[in-house]
């Protein structure tokens, strides 16, 4: 790290969010709310975006991946994009077409904000994201809400046929859910119940505006900060 980075990085008072749970649970909404309310520019991070990009395989090989397991996506990269983003860089956000089930050609340039949101099944899982993480949520919404919620947006809105919905549900969504994703429950420093409720969000918009309003730089104490600080010493 340069100077001038550190620099920036002490005078950046940003706030990440992570905010994890299983498919259909809300975490769109909580993370669009929470944007919306905040009265800060945000900046949401889908981790859907950072699927790997499979543009070498064909449609049909596409569609049988695993995307509920970890290694569907590039970590790499996410940790990369978090970073710069929290020291105060622009990234070139890839973006994903679920239809396709590819990345697309088009990227998005994203600037730093004083709140970043980073939105998905697996935002806790891996342990250096959790790291840069100021505060960590886990939405936790009964499994069969979540499957009609599900059916729902992929046979309404995404056009697919309901035997496949199904399908992928019990053979990838279920496990890998039961596996990778509810376990990072542990990890979460709060845990929301059925999504976006009111209280919840009031109370995570509540946190963001305290912990921006205040000193910034060191002054603020958060795990994130305080990794920071021992890893600068
Ligand atoms: P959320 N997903 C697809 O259905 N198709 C893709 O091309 C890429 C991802 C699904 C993924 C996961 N799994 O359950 C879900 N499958 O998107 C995560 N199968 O998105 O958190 O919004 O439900
Ligand atoms: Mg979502």
């Amino acid at each position: 790290m340069t100077n001038t980075d550190q620099q920036r990085t002490m005078s950046i008072p940003s706030f990440a969010i992570g905010i994890a749970g299983g498919t259909g649970a809300g975490k769109t909404t909580v993370a669009r709310t929470v944007a919306d309310t905040v009265g800060e520019a945000v900046t949401r991070i889908p981790i859907d975006n950072y699927y790997e990009d499979l543009s070498h395989l064909d449609r049909a090989e596409r569609a049988d991946v695993n995307y509920d397991h970890p290694d569907a996506f590039e970590w790499d990269l996410l940790r990369e994009h978090l970073e710069s983003l929290l020291m105060g860089q622009p990234i070139e956000m890839p973006q994903y077409d679920f239809e396709r089930h590819t990345r697309t050609d088009d990227s998005v340039r994203v600037e730093p904000t004083d709140v970043i949101v980073l939105e998905g099944i697996l935002a806790l899982h891996d342990d250096e994201i959790r790291e840069l993480l100021d505060l960590r949520v886990y939405v936790m919404t009964d499994a069969d809400v979540r499957i009609l919620r599900r059916i729902e947006r992929d046979v309404v809105e995404r056009g697919r046929e309901l035997e496949g919905v199904i399908d992928q549900y019990l053979e990838t969504v279920k496990p890998m859910h039961e596996r990778f994703v509810e376990p990072t429950k542990k990890d979460a420093d709060v845990i929301i119940p059925e999504g976006a409720n009111r209280m919840a969000v009031d109370l995570l918009v509540e946190k963001v505006q305290a912990e921006l309003g205040g000193e910034h730089g060191d002054a603020v104490d958060t795990p994130r900060e305080r990794a920071r600080a021992e890893r600068d010493e």
